[in-house]
């Protein structure tokens, strides 16, 4: 807030591109999730309450608030197999495998209903806000500098027609070597993680004790475990073929978990799997089928839990439009109103102050030699003047102006004060620039100090406020609709934990 002496978050995107963006989004969710669609609408709803309120500037959207996209990132030792799984995973051959480093750039992979793969460089993620690295080249370049620009060495887009990446997007990632790695990786993995709603992390069962493993377990498996989500990490020893030949799959998979608890990893989902199309041929028909088994189940149960991550994610986009429904109407306006309240009671003392003093002040001088006519006042300066009607009415126009300059400037120095109890309050952390640019629209100098809505709230948009909320509810059966099992008593969602498959190392 420059005009208050407090900072002021500046966005650099003109208005008709967030409108713009939105429409894009609406038309991507038509083809992916057609219930989410409508929530666009919602999230428009609410950024035209809040343009209205103040609360938003012309570039900003409630819709930015959260990643649209389910998102499941691939993480690990190099040559583990993270891009053999993918290409499982999708049915296609996407990613470039081979036993030397092959991935050196992160991949984001998402949805396209054109027949080929397109391959764009990093610049359409950076530059995208609808994707998961909308200008990320800022925060390389705070890491390193000089890397942000080089984006490009770093990310990459394809799209990819294959139907189990509608409505998700996929993250290939380099093999994880802090060593070798620069600052600027270190710090896209970082992003990638905090953004991802499912993280797998890869080993591989060939090498069980490589520096890439001893990598991955200090800076992913230790830090995933510090973190309130780290129930979306999924630790996969991959290649377990490999054990096949001397049938000593569990003694490996025991001094891998053991590896994991040295890093302090004592609950989480461990499996261990082989990618079919990449595995050694196993000769002994009778290993072959328990290994082919309990690859199976493995599989299947990482399948079922990158499914349920779209479902998570669609639940959790409508209960965010309608918990901010109701935190607008609940939360933000009465805080609008009381800090409101709060500048009116302070500028009305200062009035009371100043221009009590002030008259107190002009008495005493005029009053000199002043006496009462009955119910008038004479006073012997304004007697003076009695033979000046136009000269009095210039003083009377500067003594009115001289007040309404000084109101203006107690009302501004009221606002400052306002401002800065604003800034201090915890609760408001979040938000603060929001709350401070409403409070700056709410306190303009033509605004009478007497409003006690803010600017733009009224019982229309409160009525709004109510709409969106119960659409909300609307889309939340939508959905159960969609996910519920045929009884329609309990959605997919709730009961997704007890049909998972237990990992069958
Ligand atoms: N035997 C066997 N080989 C596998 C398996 N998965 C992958 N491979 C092979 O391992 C090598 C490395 O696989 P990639 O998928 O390229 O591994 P990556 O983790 O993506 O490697 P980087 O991108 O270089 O970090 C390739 O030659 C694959 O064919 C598996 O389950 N069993
Ligand atoms: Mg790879």
């Amino acid at each position: 807030m420059a005009a208050y002496g407090l900072k002021r978050g500046v966005s650099m995107v003109p208005e008709s591109q967030v409108g713009s963006k939105l429409r894009d989004l609406k038309r991507r969710l038509k083809q992916e999730n057609p219930v989410l669609e409508h929530v666009v609408d919602g999230f428009r709803d609410l950024d035209r309450i809040s343009r209205r309120l103040g609360l938003l500037d012309r570039n900003e959207s409630h819709a930015d608030r959260t990643s649209w996209w389910p998102l499941i990132s691939v993480l690990g030792v190099y040559s583990a197999g993270k891009s053999s799984f993918i290409n499982h995973f999708l049915g296609y051959r996407l990613q470039a495998t081979g036993n030397q480093a092959v991935d050196d750039k992160f991949t984001v992979i998402c949805f396209t209903d054109e027949k080929n793969v397109r391959v764009l460089p990093g610049l359409a993620l950076d530059a995208d806000p609808r994707f998961p690295f909308f200008r990320v080249s800022r925060a390389i370049e705070e890491a390193t500098q000089g890397e942000g620009r080089r984006i490009d060495a770093y990310l990459q887009l394809k799209t990819c027609p294959s139907e189990k990446l509608r409505g998700r997007i996929l993250i290939d990632s380099p093999g994880f070597d802090a060593d070798a790695q620069r600052t600027a990786t270190l710090r896209i993995t970082d992003h990638i993680i905090d953004l991802s709603d499912l993280v797998l992390v890869f080993f591989d069962a060939r090498h069980p004790e490589s520096g890439s493993m001893r990598d991955t377990l200090e800076h992913l498996v230790r830090r995933a475990i510090g973190r309130r989500d780290s129930n979306k990490f999924l630790y996969v020893l991959n290649q377990i073929d490999a054990t096949a030949q001397e049938d000593n799959t569990e003694e490996v998979f025991a001094s891998w978990q053991r590896a994991l608890a040295q890093s302090g990893l004592t609950a989480g989902c461990c499996y261990s799997l082989y990618i079919p199309e990449a595995a050694l041929p196993i000769a002994d028909a009778a290993v072959r089928a328990r290994f082919e088994s309990k690859r199976d189940a493995n599989l299947m149960a990482i399948g079922q839990r990158i499914e349920q991550v779209g479902v998570e994610r669609a639940y959790r986009i409508v209960g965010m439009l309608e918990q901010t429904a109701r935190m607008l109407e609940s939360e933000v306006v009465p805080r609008l109103q009381r800090f409101l309240a709060g500048w009116r009671r302070l500028t009305l003392w200062l009035d009371g102050a100043v221009f009590g003093g002030l008259l107190a002040l002009f008495l005493i001088l005029t009053l000199h030699g002043g006496y009462w006519d009955g119910l008038s006042l004479r006073l012997p300066l304004w007697a003076h003047l009695s033979g000046y009607p136009t000269l009095q009415a210039i003083l009377l126009w500067l003594l009115a102006i001289g007040a309404g300059y000084i109101h203006c400037a107690i009302r501004h120095w009221a606002a400052v004060r306002v401002a800065r109890r604003m800034a201090a309050d915890p609760q408001l952390i979040e938000f603060l620039p929001n709350y401070l640019r409403a409070f700056r629209k709410n306190s303009r100098w033509f605004r009478s100090i007497f409003c006690r809505n803010p600017a733009g709230w009224g019982r229309r948009t409160a009525r709004s406020l109510v709409k969106v909320a119960e659409d909300s509810q609307g889309y939340i059966q939508k959905l159960n609709d969609m996910y519920a099992n045929p009884s329609g008593e309990i959605p997919e969602l709730v009961t997704y934990a007890a049909t998972l498959p237990p990992p069958a190392d």
